[in-house]
């Protein structure tokens, strides 16, 4: 939105723990204890703030900012962990859950100082998306950047594009009147190398409306991980632009095989957690390019975003590199009961819902995930009818989106009950790590089995893999040593390779992260350390076997694309 005025809330804030939760009742937002309150940096978690390293609770934030124009504003925040509740100049505007969705509201500016003050809670439990147990650290904070806007009366909402092989460019703008009087505007798409489309709309009062535009490129050239073009949608409503950046290129599945731009192609992966000791969740954009490099270094063409809606510049930066995206909402091993019941039932609505708006238009994204090992081996009990809960989350994700693939990540193997509604089977599988054999089954016999269960599906070994703790090295390769971690891996990547209906993988995981402090006891060093590098990105032996086996892989592959 280059065009509207903007206020940076990015910076120095506020800051005060209010470990008795009594800050409402004490009224903070409009009478900030100042005499106990310290600064942080926004964005920012304050699990990186000594003394804070364990905190789970409530905290306070305020901005003190002046804009250079009074009334109507847009507060957008890009994510705050878990839950957000939000005033301006002491009027209440709104809460949000959830600690990886973007959430805005609109406000009134006073001309001079404006006060802007966020109550943050990052309790989780068996409640809340993801649940307490979920294995990553729950950090706290306004974990993403803050910016406020000026917006007209009537302004563009939200635009979403779609780039067909074609050239084909369909655009859905969304917007909003928010006077009392009716309005006549030009409403205006250009595309580079495509003429431009306008047209004259009547917006009533108050109204919200979905007007649709469509341009065709010349020549068009597609999105591909050899090839990211990118091309830029402008949108313009009066005076209010929206640009968007998008891609030209199709997904679709064709029997076992996943197809991009008509081409089959065999996805590798890691799982990446937006975790650092530095940093938490709140990466700044230097590691982010830095991760972006290593997992390229890696010779991968993927990332599934493991295990919830990842920092929109991670998901550029994607585009731009030809990383193809996995995105998932944080529905970790939710039970039978949380899937079909509320408040997480309809929490995974909204959360898939605000995922996919906001996610819409980065080429990468190619997937879109529901849950992960969730029971899904549960289908129609009393009081447990997981298969109806399933069946209206796909007919969700297929509502807001017909462009993507829709899927759900299973550790249930053969006694999964939902694979026919998912257009790839997803198993996450650790046969000689966490246990030698399933039923018997050693890997390639449990990959058999799944191919002879779901023959015409591809499926993706989403997650595979085992902990190296950073420099134990042990001659006999005994479990937790990089030398046990990397032949693990290799050998399971070679047993996919020997199966036609496997598409592709994810190695369980890009880096060392921080554990849930309730699994600690089974996390050395209190982490996950089945990273391909250690929390600092710094190598392990198998980040080296990897990048050599994918680098293999991706010649014999392209050489069968060409
Ligand atoms: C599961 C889970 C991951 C992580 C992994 C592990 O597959 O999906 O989030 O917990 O196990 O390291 O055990």
């Amino acid at each position: 939105t280059p065009l509207r005025r903007k206020v940076d809330l990015d910076g120095w804030w506020d800051f005060v723990i209010d470990s008795d939760d009594q800050g409402e009742q004490a009224r903070y937002f409009s009478d900030f204890p100042f005499d106990e309150s310290r600064h942080t940096t926004v964005p920012g978690v304050w699990e990186t703030q000594a003394g804070y390293e364990d905190y789970q609770g409530v905290a306070w934030y305020r901005k003190e900012f002046e804009a250079p124009w009074m009334g109507p504003c847009l507060i957008t925040f890009g994510a705050v962990a878990y839950i957000a509740k939000v005033w301006l100049n002491g009027e209440y505007l709104g809460e949000h859950e959830g600690s990886f969705t973007a959430f805005r509201f609109i406000g009134n500016l006073s001309l001079d100082v404006n006060d802007l003050v966020v109550r943050v809670d990052n309790r989780h439990s068996d409640e809340t998306l993801p649940k307490e147990t979920a294995d990553w650290y729950h950090y706290g904070g306004i974990s993403r950047s803050v910016v406020c806007e000026e917006i007209d009366d009537a302004y563009i909402e939200q635009v979403h594009v779609v780039g067909r092989l074609d050239g084909q460019v369909d655009v859905r703008a969304t917007i909003v009147n928010g006077s009392d009087r009716e309005q006549d505007l030009e409403l205006a798409l250009s595309v580079p190398d495509a003429e431009a489309t306008a047209r004259t709309v009547t917006l009533g009062p108050g109204v919200r409306v979905v007007e649709e535009l469509r341009v065709r490129i010349d020549e068009p050239q597609w999105w591909s991980p050899a090839d990211p073009v990118l091309y830029e949608a402008i949108v313009t409503l009066g005076e209010d632009m929206f640009v968007e950046r998008f891609g030209l290129r199709e997904v679709r599945t064709d029997g076992p095989q996943i197809l991009l731009n008509g081409e089959p192609i065999w996805l590798r992966g890691v799982n990446r957690h937006e975790d650092h000791p530095d940093w938490g969740f709140a990466l700044p954009e230097r590691i982010m390019l830095k991760d972006i490099d290593i997992i390229l270094s890696l010779n991968c063409n993927a990332v599934r975003g493991s295990h919830y809606p990842n920092h929109p510049t991670f998901l550029d930066l994607c585009d731009e590199n030809g990383l193809l995206f996995f995105a998932e909402i944080p529905g970790w091993q939710y039970s039978a009961h949380q899937l079909s019941h509320s408040p997480t039932k309809d929490l995974l609505g909204v959360m898939l819902q605000e995922m996919v708006a906001q996610q819409y238009n980065h080429p990468s994204i190619i997937i879109w995930s529901l849950h992960n090992e969730s029971e899904t081996d549960v289908s129609r009990e009393p009081d447990l009818d997981v298969r109806t809960a399933t069946e209206e989350l796909f007919a969700l994700a297929r509502s807001l989106d017909d462009t993507r693939l829709i899927t759900y990540v299973s550790h249930r193997y053969w006694r999964d009950k939902h694979f026919d509604l998912a257009d790839i089977v997803c198993l996450n599988e650790y046969i000689g790590w966490y246990v030698d054999e399933i039923d018997g089954a050693d890997f390639p016999a449990y990959l058999e089995r799944m191919a002879e269960m779901v023959p015409d599906k591809p499926i993706l070994i989403t997650e595979f893999g085992a902990g190296g703790i950073p420099g134990y090295h042990s001659m006999a390769a005994r479990k937790w040593s990089e030398e046990h971690q990397s032949t693990h891996i290799i050998a399971q990547i070679e047993a996919m390779r020997r199966s036609a209906n496997v598409a592709g993988c994810f190695v369980w995981q890009y880096c060392d992260v921080l554990a849930n402090p309730k699994a600690a006891i089974r996390r050395p060093r209190a982490m996950n350390n089945k990273g391909l590098v250690d929390e600092y990105r710094r190598p392990k032996l198998a980040f080296h076997d990897v990048a050599e086996m994918f680098e293999i892989l991706a010649e014999e592959d392209d050489w069968e694309e060409e």
